[in-house]
């Protein structure tokens, strides 16, 4: 036995010692190739939060645009944010990296030239200003997650009580993103540059709306002598146009990469999976010219509201619901969570009597067939999506995409059954949870919130007190309440299979 597993592992060994690494050389000979030419490909866009999502989705987006229209002024600098493991990845890659679709209709590996440069937005900060500052640049785009920006949901303001915000307006090499957009900004009249536009990506209502009022605070925020030119300047030469994104891409595995490299024949550290699915919904608001994205499948639209309000309260509600269903019935992934029937019909559920009641939708999408395809979606078992990966970082999610259902069908005087079961799933999520493995940036505070008793009648009315989520009208709300301790003791004391009974008789 042992034996064997030693010879495997020389094996193991051998091959990737012999398996060269992705680079535009190497691709060259490997039979793959990818779509543009380093040589032919312009800086033009800076990224902030290079994470997988921004591979398999803007990155994409991007190539295909420049390819369709013969237009390479495009390339984009990558930044990354807290880690700088994608920025050492790409480096010897020369930016290039595969994309894999998982599922149904999934399109041969490509291989994405549309990065040109990686820098590590935390060990790098000054070539990120410079970058942003740079007359070649004309686009800021933004993946950095609802944590990343900062801010005070309830007043959708950014958080200068935050040290990192504190940090980075006392004039240090900003890290956090906004410092790192307004202290470029601030440049771009010194280095002759023009006009600008910052595009957010992020699952957030009103996401280009709320970037620019975060860049407007950060700069009301300095002393006058900078901070007034600068406001002047922001209002006459940067747009902040609204989007919404989709496509559900999962960190990549070790699994994952040795898959790509038996497929390419070379090794990509940077490799992502992505679903075959891919949606960009974009105002069209840019100040200094844009890629022809139309080209590349996006769709321009003045209603980008309505399709990120349908988006969050729809996909990604019940997306967070699946997650904390599944982790607490011990499910790895969403498509397993989803396989469970009674958790597909909760989501079901939610979707059509709750969530689609309190919104608008856009011309064009019809409720009951997105929420199906969505469910679909969900049901991809190639995509190994992970329930712990979708369900982190709840505290900055589910004030967004369930509340304003909870909120929306109490205010019309019905009970929020479905959205209520994912609350007491998160809130159950969290008291189970030690603090040190909750993936939360307020994982502390939770911690700090919870009883030392996890039953019922502690942890909800506890969580229920937990401002950053709640507000006090909906933590007050007796119905609410008492609807959370039904689902929460249900969840504790019957197990998977007594929630799934009591979600099946409704
Ligand atoms: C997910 C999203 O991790 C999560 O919170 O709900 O990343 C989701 O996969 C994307 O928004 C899909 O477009």
């Amino acid at each position: 036995m042992r034996t064997d597993q030693g010879a495997r592992l020389r094996e193991l060994l051998r091959r990737s010692a012999a398996i060269e690494r992705l680079t535009t050389s190497s691709l060259a000979t490997s039979g793959h190739h990818a779509g543009i030419k380093r040589d032919k490909l312009q800086p033009g866009i800076v990224h902030l939060g290079l994470g997988a999502f921004a591979r398999a989705h803007t990155a994409v987006f991007t190539e295909d645009a420049m390819l369709a229209a013969g237009d390479f002024e495009w390339g984009i600098i990558g930044v990354t944010q807290r880690s700088s493991t994608v920025a050492r990845q790409l480096a010897p890659q020369d930016g290039l990296f595969t994309v894999a679709e998982r599922g149904g209709n999934a399109a041969p590996l490509r291989v994405v030239s549309s990065i040109v440069d990686a820098i590590s937005g935390r060990d790098n900060p000054e070539p990120v200003v410079e970058r942003i500052a740079a007359p070649a640049t004309k686009i800021v785009t933004l993946t950095i997650t609802e944590k990343g920006y900062r801010f005070d949901p309830k007043t959708r303001t950014l958080d200068l009580q935050d040290p990192e915000v504190q940090a980075d307006l006392s004039g240090r090499p900003p890290r956090t993103a906004i410092g790192q957009i307004v202290r470029g900004l601030q440049q771009r009249p010194l280095t002759g540059a023009g006009a600008i536009t910052v595009v957010s990506c992020d699952n957030l209502p009103g996401n280009g709306e709320l970037t620019g009022t975060l860049v407007r605070n950060f700069a009301a925020a300095l002393p006058a002598p900078e901070s007034e030119p600068l406001l002047v300047w922001l209002a006459g030469k940067a747009t902040f146009p609204s989007t919404m994104v989709d496509r559900m891409v999962p960190a990549s595995t070790p699994g994952d990469l040795a898959g790509v490299e038996r497929e390419l024949g070379l090794r990509d550290e940077a490799a992502v999976v992505a679903e075959p699915f891919k949606q960009w919904v974009i105002e069209d608001n840019f100040a200094a010219g844009r890629p022809r994205w139309e080209d590349a499948g996006a769709v321009f639209s003045t209603d980008v509201a309505a399709w990120e309000a349908a988006k969050l309260r729809l996909l990604n509600a019940s997306h967070s619901m699946l997650a904390y269903l599944g982790l607490a019935a011990g499910k790895e992934t969403i498509s397993d969570a989803v396989a469970v029937d009674a958790f597909h019909t909760a989501c079901r559920r939610m979707m059509l009597q709750e969530a689609l009641p309190t919104i608008t939708l856009p011309a064009g999408l019809g409720g009951e067939q997105y929420c199906d395809e969505v469910l679909r979606r969900f049901a991809n078992p190639a995509l190994g999506h992970t329930t712990a990966k979708v369900g982190s970082d709840g505290s900055q999610k589910i004030g967004l995409r369930l509340l304003p259902t909870i909120r929306g069908t109490l205010d019309a005087g019905r009970e929020p059954r479905w959205a209520g079961l994912a609350i007491a799933a998160w809130m159950h999520h969290v008291a189970a949870t030690l603090e040190t493995d909750l993936n939360d940036p307020l994982a502390a505070e939770l911690n700090a919130t919870l009883p030392a008793a996890r039953d019922a009648d502690s942890v909800v009315p506890a969580l229920l007190g937990f401002r950053p989520v709640f507000d006090q009208d909906l933590a007050e709300h007796g119905g609410f309440r008492n609807l959370l301790l039904h689902w929460y003791r249900i969840i504790e004391t019957n197990g998977p299979d007594g929630l799934g009974n009591e979600i099946n008789h409704g």
